[in-house]
């Protein structure tokens, strides 16, 4: 039994309330799965973000161990410890044990961070088997421990200090199967990558703020940390990373009504790529919502107003569109208000209609103002939205032609596409595969019920440095589009995809990364809902066949080469034939190596750090020489075995 003695009132409350947490834990933090798992660390993390903010913490460090724990600190006022007058006990143990509780305690601000539930530490408590948290203020270190949302002991002076801060560690409630509780999470592994994401962006959109972020799970211990002065106007030099900017400095501005905050960082690089992200109280919002439709309206508005204006833009006929003012344009659109709203499919679009024009009226004056006062940057932008509407113009033109085309012939699929029989997606694959003389072995040795194969003639085009006309233009590139058949860009549709599995089947030497490469710029460029989704997939061909006597064995690396012979040994002589191409293996060999599931091993491509990976395409990809020789100059001692 704990010391807890309080079985007052209150107290039976207080449980029941937790219990709701632990019976119903996807009404508050939105699954149990992985990412409910990283919400527990957001929760503790957003209430020292809102102490940074209210102006008293500098420093928060997370540490993950390997004991499943992670421990958040702060160098803020500290948890209150004064008894809470209805409660009548320290307000540090009501917030971690009562729902809902938390916010005023006599404090003046409003809270603006607080992950998607905001709902806060109690939630982190009662889904935890075990938390403990310590105060430091007033020269003395104070502690309170819990076991699932229940309180192990008053809160007790432990020690004294000269500081002053929050630290609060936790041991989220895993299923196991080893403890009498059911227990609440389908796994405990915290990924570092995702945590990453998360802080660095928490930084950038509160400057001045330092989160530390370690990995005591592995040795050597990873480190990392995150501190913008400039905060999202690093955040968009951050996203230009890599590209040519058509002028120096992000165009930055703020502004505060009505009790809502507005700030907006703004650049242009000379790519074809919109990347604008939106957040609102520091929560990224990918649907977008009120205060991106008040950015994109000003935006193009101020943009055609000053063309006209400055008879850059022919007075009536010509006008610029929304895609045509945000091609190759990096933004952050952060806003802070009172009570947001949010709605879409997956709570991450902004609903409340009063911020719409609070942005728009901010960004039509203060863009309209650096315009004015910059005519050689207004004129820079113009040209580039000016010829990104001419290039849009010849796109469409080709593209109605390809519709024409396609509405006249009987079969609109590509000629070279060898298709499957089944028709349920879900089941379907197809090979993008290199070369007619391997694309016939592919189509030989596969399973015609489900199995797709697409030939593809040499190189591909490189999408990251063309637009869309050129693009449309490409024989390989408008077989893809009109094969895979869910549309692409704005237009894509997953569920009209004819194919869940789309597989890079490449060579495994240089020019087939190459053409893996070409394939992944294209997808994540044009396709990001394929990647997103978990469709596509990397085929993983055997690098060696090894013959002795009766025994064939197909081996995927060159460890597996060594620990095999060594397996076998390598007296008798084994046969060791290297496969350099897939056109090499016959079709058999093709079927019972690299395409049948039942011994197949393929990797799927995934996404994590969204903006990393855009730097990464870019890099390799786009046309800065200098910044990709030096990558691959200190990349390439990681090649093991260039076969050049
Ligand atoms: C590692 C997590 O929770 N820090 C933290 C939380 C609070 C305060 C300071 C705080 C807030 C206020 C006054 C106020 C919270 N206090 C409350 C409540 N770090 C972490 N640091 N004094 C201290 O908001 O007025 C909720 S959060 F409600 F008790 F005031």
């Amino acid at each position: 039994m704990s010391a807890n003695t309080h079985y007052d009132e209150s107290n039976i409350q207080i449980l029941e309330g937790l219990e709701a947490v632990r019976r119903r834990p996807g009404m508050y933090i939105g699954s149990t799965d992985e990412r409910g798992l990283h919400h527990l660390v957001y929760e503790i993390v957003d209430n020292a973000v809102d102490e940074a903010l209210a102006g008293y913490c500098k420093n928060i460090n997370v540490t993950l161990f390997s004991d499943g724990s992670v421990e958040v600190i702060d160098d803020g006022r500290g948890f209150p410890v004064g008894i809470h007058p209805k409660a009548g006990r320290p307000a540090v143990e009501v917030c971690l044990t009562m729902l809902h509780a938390g916010g005023k305690f006599g404090g003046g601000g409003y809270k603006v961070s607080g992950g998607l539930h905001g709902v806060g530490a109690s939630v982190v408590n009662a889904l935890s088997s075990h938390l403990m948290v310590t105060v430091y203020q007033d020269g003395k270190i104070y502690r309170q421990e819990y076991e699932r949302g229940k309180i192990l002991y008053d809160l007790k002076v432990i020690g004294e200090t000269d500081r002053t801060g929050t630290t609060v560690r936790f041991w989220p409630d895993v299923k196991t199967g080893a403890t009498p509780e059911p227990g609440i999470f389908e796994t405990g592994k915290f990924e570092f990558e995702t945590l990453h994401v998360r802080f660095r962006e928490m930084a950038f959109l509160n400057k001045g703020i330092r989160i530390t972020l370690t990995d005591e799970r592995c040795e050597p211990h990873k480190h990392e940390e995150y501190h913008y002065e400039g905060g999202i106007k690093s955040f968009v030099e951050y996203l230009n990373t890599n590209k040519t900017c058509l002028f120096d400095s992000p165009i930055y501005m703020e502004g505060i009504k009505d009790g809502s905050s507005v700030e907006v960082a703004l650049q242009w690089n000379d790519g074809y790529t919109e990347n604008v992200l939106s957040f609102a109280n520091n929560i990224h919002t990918p649907e977008g919502g009120t205060h991106l439709m008040g950015f994109r309206n000003a935006l193009t508005r101020v943009i055609n107003d000053y063309g006209r204006k400055n008879k850059l833009l022919k007075d009536t006929d010509q006008n610029l569109t929304g895609d045509d003012v945000r091609e190759g344009l990096a933004a952050v659109v952060s806003v802070k208000l009172e009570e947001p709203q949010f709605e879409g499919q997956t709570k991450s679009k902004l609903g409340n209609s009063e911020i719409r024009p609070i942005v728009d009226s901010m960004v039509s004056d203060k863009l309209s103002t650096v315009f004015e006062e910059n005519p050689s940057i207004a004129r820079i932008v113009l040209d580039k939205c000016i010829s990104a509407a001419r290039a849009r113009e010849a796109a469409r033109k080709a593209r109605d032609l390809t519709r024409r085309k396609s509405a006249l012939e009987s079969a609109s699929l590509p000629g070279k596409l060898a298709d499957c029989s089944e028709r349920d997606p879900a089941k379907c694959e197809i090979f993008l595969v290199e070369g007619d003389s391997a694309g016939g072995s592919a189509k030989e040795g596969r399973d015609r019920h489900f199995q797709a194969i697409l030939p593809l003639r040499g190189k591909i085009l490189n999408v990251e440095k063309c637009r869309m006309d050129k693009m449309l233009a490409n024989e390989e590139i408008k077989a893809m589009i009109t094969a895979f058949g869910g549309g692409f860009d704005r237009e894509f549709d997953p569920s009209k995809l004819r194919y869940h599995r789309i597989v890079c089947m490449t060579d495994a030497d240089v020019d087939g990364s190459h053409i893996r490469i070409l394939l992944l710029t294209f997808f994540f460029r044009h396709f990001p809902g394929l990647i997103e989704n978990g469709y596509v997939y990397i085929a993983q061909p055997p690098l060696y066949k090894i013959t002795k006597g009766k025994n064939e064995k197909y081996v995927y690396s060159d460890e597996q080469l060594q620990s095999y012979l060594d397996e076998i040994g390598r007296d008798s002589k084994p046969d060791v034939q290297r496969y350099k191409g897939l056109g090499e293996m016959s079709a058999h060999q093709l079927w019972e190596t690299t395409m049948d599931p039942a011994v197949r091993s393929m990797y799927r491509v995934t996404l994590k750090d969204a903006i990393a990976a855009d730097q990464l395409f870019t890099l390799l990809m786009g046309d800065n020489v200098e910044p990709r020789r030096e990558f691959i100059e200190q990349n390439a001692r990681l090649v093991a075995d260039l076969d050049i």
